[in-house]
């Protein structure tokens, strides 16, 4: 075993599209504890450093609007392999080619040069993790 703790967001379309309870109940069904959980009104200054690797990259503004146009779920989840494993659940990047059978596969719609959205981020890593639960839990 190999217990870990990831940070998940439900992003503002998952909470507009009301897929929120959708996108927990696959969470918790996989077996993954949800130790934290808030609706959010990310700030810019929280946002800037959540997606600091991508600075200077030409979707980040456009992301960074994205992510302050409505509320967020954001999570801590833990379980065996969870940042693996919640990734493995999302399914890839852009929507259109994710596999069915995962989240942004079976939900996600909207991917467009400049719209990036696809409801929901999970950590990369374990450094990633750490980094992201400080930044949205303190
Ligand atoms: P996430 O961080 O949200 O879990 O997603 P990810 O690892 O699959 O994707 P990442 O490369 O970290 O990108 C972060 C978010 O930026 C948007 N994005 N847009 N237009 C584009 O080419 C592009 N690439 C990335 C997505 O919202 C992605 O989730
Ligand atoms: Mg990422």
């Amino acid at each position: 075993m190999s217990v870990e703790r990831s940070l998940v967001l439900v992003k503002p379309d998952g909470v507009q599209r009301q897929l929120t309870g959708t996108i927990l109940a696959r969470i918790e069904a996989k077996g993954y504890r949800i130790v934290e959980l808030k609706l959010v009104e990310a700030t810019r200054e929280v946002l800037e450093k959540h997606y600091e690797e991508h600075v200077g990259k030409p979707f980040y503004e456009p992301l960074v609007e994205f992510m302050l146009s409505g509320p967020t779920v954001a999570a801590v989840l833990e379980g065996d392999r969870v940042i693996e494993g919640f990734r493995s659940l999302a399914g890839t990047t852009d929507p259109t080619t994710a596999a069915p059978g995962t989240i942004r596969g079976d939900f996600g719609r909207d991917w467009g040069e400049k719209v990036q959205k696809n409801l929901v981020h999970g950590s990369d890593s374990v450094e990633s993790a750490e980094r992201e639960i400080a930044i949205w839990f303190g």
